[in-house]
């Protein structure tokens, strides 16, 4: 297994959404291990510490969207910070709700442009995050990031996506809860989507392995998103917005199983984990194991899987 250098961003953002308590995950992580799960893995951990929003003009939220201006001061800091950690080695983002994905997302996507590869985005999520503040319902920021990289309109104010991701090298895994509009664009695009049916039928190595062949035969930089809700909740407890029917602890393994042997990826969100809802720190462990899995965990060694 190759070394590399994991460099922890600390994301307590809290402003997608109006339930409060994912400030706390990235103390949440290192509690339950993550430095140490990944040095005893070989690898070196950087902890850059908790992030803070750039400034901006506070919130009235007298309208639809919740806590836009502090959403926008942390996607201008985080692409920032993820486009400096891919310098260096491995980000890896410790949410935090899911609109820190507005950031570290666009951030990836301008160092690949510079590094002259394409982007690609796996979005393991319940959810398919692909609304706009146009669409929103909820006016819950932390479902738009998908819409926000990919760059679809409707998101005046906020940091100038130079660089969307192309939506064809966007692939979301684990979706069983998709509002109509989401479900319409998403009808109109070229995002890969697999519901959890698709799963149910035909297993969750398929559609990930065809995937990583197409990043592999593009080259490409691979970001990884891995919302606590992709998990079904009886395993994962401690995230706002459960839904019943999701991956078990085996399906989430072997996807970051996949992902290590793949050596495709390059960065990785943990986002949308609610401390204050866990159980005796349960979710918090298990999402530093698949952490662990993706950097190269395992029972037995396996021959590595060549996607040419
Ligand atoms: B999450 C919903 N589509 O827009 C909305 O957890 C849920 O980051 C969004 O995937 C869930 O509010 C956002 C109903
Ligand atoms: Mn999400
Ligand atoms: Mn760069
Ligand atoms: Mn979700």
């Amino acid at each position: 297994m190759t070394a590399q250098h994991c460099i922890l961003i600390g994301a307590p953002v809290d402003s997608g959404k109006r339930r409060a308590g994912c400030l706390m995950g990235p103390d949440a992580y290192r509690t339950a291990g993550i430095t140490e799960a990944l040095q005893g893995l070989g690898h070196t951990v950087e902890d850059l510490g908790n992030m803070a929003p750039d400034a901006y003009s506070e919130d009235t939220n007298d309208g639809l969207i919740y806590a836009r201006n502090e959403t926008i001061g942390w996607t201008s800091r985080l692409a920032k910070a993820a486009e400096e950690a891919l310098e260096r080695g491995t980000p890896i983002f410790l949410g935090g709700d899911h609109s820190l994905s507005l950031g570290s997302v666009t951030g990836a996507a301008n160092h690949a442009a510079k590094a002259g590869r394409p982007l690609f985005v796996l979005w393991l999520d319940a959810h398919t995050d692909f609304h706009t503040p146009q669409t929103t319902g909820s006016g819950n920021l932390h479902g738009t990031p998908v819409g926000y990289f990919t760059g679809r309109n409707g998101f005046e104010g906020f940091p100038e996506v130079s660089n969307p991701v192309p939506q064809e090298n966007v692939c979301m895994i684990g979706l069983r809860s998709v509002d109509t509009q989401e479900r319409l664009a998403l009808e109109d695009s070229s995002i890969r989507t697999h519901d959890m049916r698709h799963i149910d039928e035909n297993g969750i190595a398929g559609p990930l392995n065809r995937f990583l062949e197409q990043v592999s035969q593009a080259n490409g930089m691979l970001h990884v998103s891995l919302d606590v809700d992709f998990l079904d909740p009886s395993v994962a407890p401690a995230v706002g917005t459960t839904v019943p029917g999701g991956a078990t602890v085996r399906e989430a393994h072997l996807v970051c199983e996949i992902l290590h042997d793949s050596a495709l990826m390059t960065s990785l969100d943990l986002v949308e984990l609610n401390p204050f809802l866990d159980e005796r720190g349960r979710t918090a462990h298990l999402m530093v194991d698949l952490c662990a899995s993706a950097l190269g965990r395992r029972v037995f060694d396996r021959p590595t899987r060549s996607y040419q």
